[in-house]
């Protein structure tokens, strides 16, 4: 089985140090790390990365495109600003889940817009690093399906 790729957008790599009252205390290598453990439970690697830049997030997705098995994507603040990621998601036949750590429909109304949304199988946000963890659950749940018909739904 290909890689499941966990792709992070900008200030990520800033959770645990800033603002833990809205995204957490623990940071992005913890959440790797716990991510890892889940997917090697199954049998399952990941592919877990972090970037500030806009282009290099469209890179890594459509890099996935070949590589990858599914896509779990945090696009940060470029969730609500980028066609160009949306633009590399609609190319992207693999189940994706967009998380949030943070409940971006509690906050400011700019951030209850999402480009990702359209292109996601299915989104949650909400629950700090546990979004994370729901999100893979849900993807090892699709990736496992034995109903290939079921499967291409997700896509
Ligand atoms: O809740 C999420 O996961 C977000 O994707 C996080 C983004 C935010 O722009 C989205 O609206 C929701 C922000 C990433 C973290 O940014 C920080 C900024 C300052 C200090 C710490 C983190």
């Amino acid at each position: 089985m290909k890689p499941i790729f966990i792709l992070n957008g900008p200030n990520l790599n800033l959770i645990g140090e800033r603002e833990p009252e809205i995204y957490g205390a623990g940071t992005l290598a913890g959440i790797e790390e716990g991510l890892r453990k889940q997917a090697s439970a199954v049998g399952l690697e990941i592919v877990f990365r972090q970037t500030n830049h806009e282009g290099v997030l469209v890179d890594w997705i459509q890099e996935a495109r070949h590589v990858a098995s599914a896509l779990i994507l945090n696009a940060g603040a470029y969730t609500h600003t980028s066609v160009a990621v949306l633009d590399a998601l609609r190319a992207v036949s693999l189940p994706i889940a967009e998380v949030h750590l943070s409940n971006i429909f509690k906050r400011e109304p700019f951030r209850h817009r999402s480009y990702v949304s359209p292109a996601a199988t299915g989104v949650i946000c909400g629950f700090g690093a546990q979004s994370y963890r729901l999100a893979l659950a849900a993807i090892i749940e699709i990736l496992g399906s034995s109903d290939a018909s079921t499967r291409s739904l997700h896509a």
